[in-house]
């Protein structure tokens, strides 16, 4: 049901983006103050997602020391290649960089808010818990419900290099945990039995198959 909703949703989505391509925010700094891509001097760049099983997304990622201008296109790449997927967030190893940083847009209607997060951490979590049925860009066509904290506190380090704190609810909550999860190794299908863990892998393994003769 929830997968259905948010498939509906990205067509909408979808039609902001081609009005307003990425690209736009590195020119246009009120239309979000979450991520200012001046520096960037080239084109933003869809890049390949690795699809599991993969090792590169079984990886601790490395902290990041400096927000460097590479760095800064590797966010601006990472915010492309999601929109394009179409998804609500991504994480570096996704795109295989095992860095620590993660894109996400969760606006539903109205002006996208695309942020990028370098250095993650959850500072707080609620006591309650919400279910959301996820999916995921490296697991395609796959659906399953996780709980998770309702809403989470997160500290991170902006594309500016100041550190930020904001509380996350709703679809951003279960949005930025899932990437942080991404940055430590983890995939929402750790979160299922083995044997339906088992199945989504074959699948995945199939399709990588298939893939791979195109
Ligand atoms: O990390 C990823 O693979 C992106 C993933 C993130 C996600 C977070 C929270 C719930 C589900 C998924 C996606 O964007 S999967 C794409 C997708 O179909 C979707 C999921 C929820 C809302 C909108 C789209
Ligand atoms: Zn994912």
């Amino acid at each position: 049901m929830a997968g259905t909703f948010t498939r509906i949703i990205f067509l909408a989505r979808n039609f902001f983006r081609i009005c307003i391509p990425v690209s736009a925010f590195c020119i246009c700094p009120t239309i979000s103050c979450h991520i200012r891509l001046a520096f960037v001097n080239h084109r933003a760049m869809i890049r390949p997602i690795l699809i599991h099983p993969d090792p590169r997304l079984k990886k601790l990622c490395e902290p990041v020391a400096e927000i460097t201008a590479d760095l800064r296109q590797l966010a601006a790449d990472m915010l492309e290649t999601m929109y394009d997927a179409p998804g609500v967030g991504l994480a570096a190893p996704q795109v295989g960089v095992t860095k620590r940083l993660i894109v996400m847009d969760c606006i539903k209607d109205g002006p996208p808010e695309p942020m990028a997060l370098f250095n993650p951490e959850v500072i707080w979590s609620s006591e309650d818990l919400s279910t959301y049925e996820e999916g995921c860009l490296s697991i395609p066509e796959q659906y399953a419900d996780v709980k998770r904290p309702a809403e989470v506190q997160v500290r991170w380090i902006d594309v500016d290099g100041k550190t930020q704190e904001r509380q996350f609810a709703g679809l951003w909550a279960t949005c930025v945990q899932h990437e942080i999860d991404h940055l430590n190794g983890k995939l929402f299908i750790d979160y299922l039995g083995p044997l339906k863990r088992q199945m989504i892998t074959r699948k995945m393994e199939k399709l990588k198959r298939e893939l791979a003769r195109e």
